[in-house]
């Protein structure tokens, strides 16, 4: 079995053993905080984790072999715009990408900063709410290094990832974690897919990477990262695209 498949029948196995902790452990059934987070419908799978999970153990890596014969784009596959036609039509000379918001440093990094930095591979597997599955190689900057120069205030609890394509309601794709997966070492910005740049359907210049979670968190066309205390008033406050507007979990753990 693979670690993949053992880390699912552990996370169903744990819920059960949960339910028999509330009940069997006055004391942490009684913690308010503990109560609140169980009550809160959206974040109970994201309580549950935080509570059961090592939430900094590396996602399943797999040989070179064993990648999918092509990695399918979904969503947006080229964004809408004269900005983004223009960054494509220069090669992304001009692209940057802003570390702001509930840091000590604000940031600016221009694309070949970031491509001089040093940089994390990794082939795993991406996993699609849709119902499909691809193997793929990224290459790219860890998150940690940006957020490391941006000094990130100790009040920051969540990252907020700001992308170029805008949805049919107007808002902009985005993407939101906390700073567990923020600082994970497979948190990675990837610039390139199976040893070439990154193509446009698949998010050039720059798209997430957070191996710990499904596909939909796994932002294209990355531009901002904003560090925040609250996600609240962020858009429709569900801290993502798909959370808003369609009532996904926003704790997409794998
Ligand atoms: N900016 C942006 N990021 C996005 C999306 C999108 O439409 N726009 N789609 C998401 C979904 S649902 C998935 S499954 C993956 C698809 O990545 P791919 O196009 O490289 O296969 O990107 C995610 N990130
Ligand atoms: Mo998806």
């Amino acid at each position: 079995m693979s670690v993949h498949v053992s880390r699912r029948a552990l996370v169903g196995g744990m819920a059960t053993g949960a339910g028999l902790m509330l009940s069997g452990c006055d004391r942490i059934g009684d913690d308010p905080h503990f109560r609140s987070l169980l009550k809160t419908g959206e974040h109970g799978n994201y309580a549950l984790q935080r509570l059961l999970q090592d939430r900094t153990a590396l996602a399943e890596e797999f040989a070179p072999s064993q990648r999918s014969p092509i990695f399918r784009a979904n969503g947006t596959r080229m964004p809408s715009g004269d900005v983004y036609a223009q960054h494509v039509a220069t090669d992304f000379a001009n692209w940057q990408v802003v570390v702001d918001g509930a840091v000590a440093r604000p940031q600016a990094f221009s694309l070949a900063e970031i491509k001089a930095m040093p940089a994390r591979t990794q082939i795993t597997r991406h996993d699609c709410v849709e119902g499909w599955s691809a193997i793929a190689k990224w290459h790219g900057v860890p998150v940690k290094l940006l957020l490391d120069r941006a000094g990130v205030s100790p009040q920051a609890r969540f990252l907020v990832f700001h992308c170029a394509d805008p949805q049919s309601n107007g808002t902009m794709y985005y993407e939101s974690f906390d700073l567990i997966d923020g600082y994970h070492p497979q948190t990675i910005l990837a610039w390139a897919i199976n040893d070439a740049l990154l193509p446009v359907p698949n998010g050039a210049p720059l798209r997430l990477r957070v191996e710990r979670q499904l596909g939909y968190k796994q932002a294209k066309y990355v531009q901002r990262i904003q560090a925040v205390t609250t996600l609240a008033g962020i858009y429709g406050g569900g801290g993502g695209y798909w959370e808003d507007a369609a009532g996904y979990e926003w704790y997409a753990g794998l």
